[in-house]
């Protein structure tokens, strides 16, 4: 029966072939000359520099990912929250690096908000903070170096996500938990549960002082004006269960007034917590203002005017427009299925990412409050179950309105199959017309939740070529041993293609701490030193310094060598650790660039070679 209706079919086919088939060549020439023009449109050549710096949070990857657009190349990931061997991050339990992780929690991280510094409702090319769900942490990296300059605990919170800068100023980065839980940290008692959100000094990431409330909160957003911040909350229900957190049709925004907090803690209305100000919301009243909307919302966008919030339904087809000076709803649009984030052109546009649906959703936000019927202005399909959504600029008061990325969740067929488990995917998005246009997909690691998209231009005069010289570098020609009983201090140069010392002794037993700056002044030229069989290796970029430290527990002979391609003697850019018996003596041979073995190679008086 079922061979029958195939034949059939097929016969079908067959006739109806001739009269598709002129059809078929044209959309495929149509076809053929978009992706053309969109391969055009994302062509950087080689040599030739992107227009944007991407910045992808690297979810349980712990890090961040850095990508050129338009041309979605790949250029560096920035390890923050586990330990990069490769790039000498974290990896050497003498390392700062090392310590300053291990200090504030796991060796590894969550990574969801990559949040931009900005001077005047523009990036300024500073700063990019970014949090650690798991383990409640935020960090900071500097832009000069693209290298973490910070990281610290957030204290009584649990599930540290929405991250933002408190703005104009951008005196705090603000972060809540998810997570509810007693602030005191050892109730199991659910009756006690609170979820905070934490106010960080933007520069040394202390925390300032915290708000409490009944309930979670999951994304957050800053007025434009100093005033309010904002955060979605799911749980108002404040359950414990997944059936628990949707029994309510509305859940609501909570609005934070920072100058009435700021206030309340100058009037010391507050308690301390495991050493930190926490202000109950119950206690002051005006401090939180919660705003109903439906139903367990996810992101909160404010817009770049910083008249409204927008917040997306996530188990309601609907965006809510709440006023961002009165705090009152004023537009519920329906916008599709599954609205997750919204983000902006700078032009009166919002666009959402809708999650079951599979699609950014372009819609005009003046519309949709005035009530006209045809706000919604396009849709297109992405791949697939969209989570996060950005355009260029979105989160200042001056959106590029060119390019939007959208970070898939599933990739599905988008690539070369990998095994079950597949890359994440990401697309971006020509936004520049009426309509919209995917131009491009690119996969990454686990997992991008969220962008940010800053033009190379702020970042021109920012990233500096060499590092500046650290208080603790060792200059060439003063390279040093310093032995204090079985501590021995190995004060090391490279340059290529050379260690100095070349070769060191030490005893059995014997503590290294080394100390390797990289004295190069040319950018680019990183030196590596790998100690075979030690699971040591450091990396140095021009002018950095890097400190491990290990034991020489085994006797004999172990070299070290470069572990970057360096120059042409690269192979031959290594030396020798001597490891003696305890008693035997040690030789100070240093190498031929120290000071102390010119003096001490220096013509004899008398001698032969005088
Ligand atoms: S959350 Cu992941 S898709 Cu952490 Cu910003 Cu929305
Ligand atoms: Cu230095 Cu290879
Ligand atoms: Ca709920």
């Amino acid at each position: 029966m079922k061979n029958k209706n195939l034949l059939l079919l097929a016969a079908l086919g067959l006739f109806l072939l001739p009269g598709c088939d002129s059809d078929t060549t044209a959309r495929k020439q149509k076809a053929a000359e978009q992706s053309t023009s969109a391969a055009q449109q994302i062509y950087v050549p080689p040599g030739k520099l992107d227009e944007y710096y991407a910045f992808l949070s690297g979810g349980q990857s712990g890090s961040v990912f850095v990508y050129g657009i338009p041309s979605c190349r790949f250029i560096k990931e920035i390890a923050i929250f586990e330990p990069r061997a490769g790039l000498g991050y974290a990896n050497n339990p003498g390392s700062e690096s090392y310590k300053r992780l291990v200090a504030t929690g796991p060796m590894w991280g969550d990574t969801h908000h990559p949040v931009l510094s900005q001077t005047d409702g523009r990036y300024d090319g500073h700063w990019l903070w970014i949090n650690d769900k798991a383990n409640d942490r935020v960090a900071k990296v500097d832009l000069r170096t693209f290298e973490v300059a910070e990281i610290k605990l957030v204290p009584n919170i649990q599930g540290a996500h929405g991250l933002a800068a408190y703005l104009p100023s951008c005196k705090y980065v603000f972060i809540n938990g998810e997570l509810e839980t007693d602030p005191a940290g050892n109730s199991t008692d659910a009756a006690k549960y609170r979820s905070l959100v934490a106010f960080l000094d933007a520069q040394t990431l202390e925390t300032k002082f915290q708000v409490s409330f009944v309930g979670n909160a999951d994304i957050a957003s800053s007025g434009k004006d100093g005033r309010y911040v904002f955060m979605t909350m799911y749980n108002t229900e404040n359950a414990t269960t997944s059936e628990g957190m949707i029994e309510r049709d509305r859940d609501a925004v909570g609005a934070i007034d920072v100058p009435l907090a700021e206030k309340a803690l100058a009037d010391g209305k507050f308690t301390k917590v495991n050493g930190v100000p926490v202000i109950e919301s119950e206690k002051v009243p005006g401090v939180l203002t919660l705003i109903p909307i439906p139903k367990n919302p996810h992101g909160c966008n404010v817009t770049p005017d910083g008249k409204y919030i927008l917040a997306s339904g996530k188990l309601s087809p609907t965006v809510t427009i709440i006023d961002a000076h009165t705090l009152k709803v004023i537009a519920e649009p329906e916008v599709g299925l599954g609205p997750l984030h919204t983000t902006y052109d700078g032009r009166g546009n919002a666009y959402t990412s809708l999650f079951v649906d599979s699609q950014i959703v372009k819609w005009n936000i003046e519309k949709a409050i005035k009530g006209e019927r045809d706000y919604i202005v396009d849709r297109v399909d992405v791949h697939y179950n969209v989570g996060h959504t950005k355009a260029a600029g979105s989160d200042t008061s001056h959106p590029s309105g060119d390019w939007l990325i959208s970070l898939n969740k599933l990739s599905k067929g988008m690539f070369l199959p990998v095994g079950p488990g597949m890359p994440e995917s990401q697309e971006l998005i020509d936004i520049s017309g009426e309509k919209m246009r995917v131009v491009a997909a690119f996969p990454s690691l686990p997992e991008p939740h969220d962008a940010v998209m800053v033009h190379r231009k702020v970042l021109e005069n920012v990233v500096v070529q060499t590092y500046e010289i650290q208080p603790t570098a060792v200059k060439l020609g003063e390279e040093k041993i310093v032995r204090n009983g079985n501590k021995v201090d190995v004060y090391m140069t490279c340059i290529r293609s050379k260690f100095v010392p070349e070769q060191f002794e030490v005893h059995e037993g014997d503590e290294i701490h080394l100390h390797l700056t990289n004295v190069e002044t040319v950018r680019d030229m990183t030196h590596g030193v790998a100690f075979s069989r030690m699971g040591i290796n450091l990396a140095v970029d021009p002018g950095q310094t890097a400190e491990t430290t290990f034991v020489a527990d085994k006797l004999g002979t172990y070299w070290y060598y470069c572990t970057w391609f360096c120059s042409a003697l690269h192979l031959e850019m290594r030396g020798r650790l001597l490891v003696k018996p305890p008693g035997a003596e040690l030789n100070e041979y240093l190498g031929p660039l120290a000071k102390a073995d010119k003096a001490r190679n220096a013509p004899k008086k008398g001698s032969a070679f005088e």
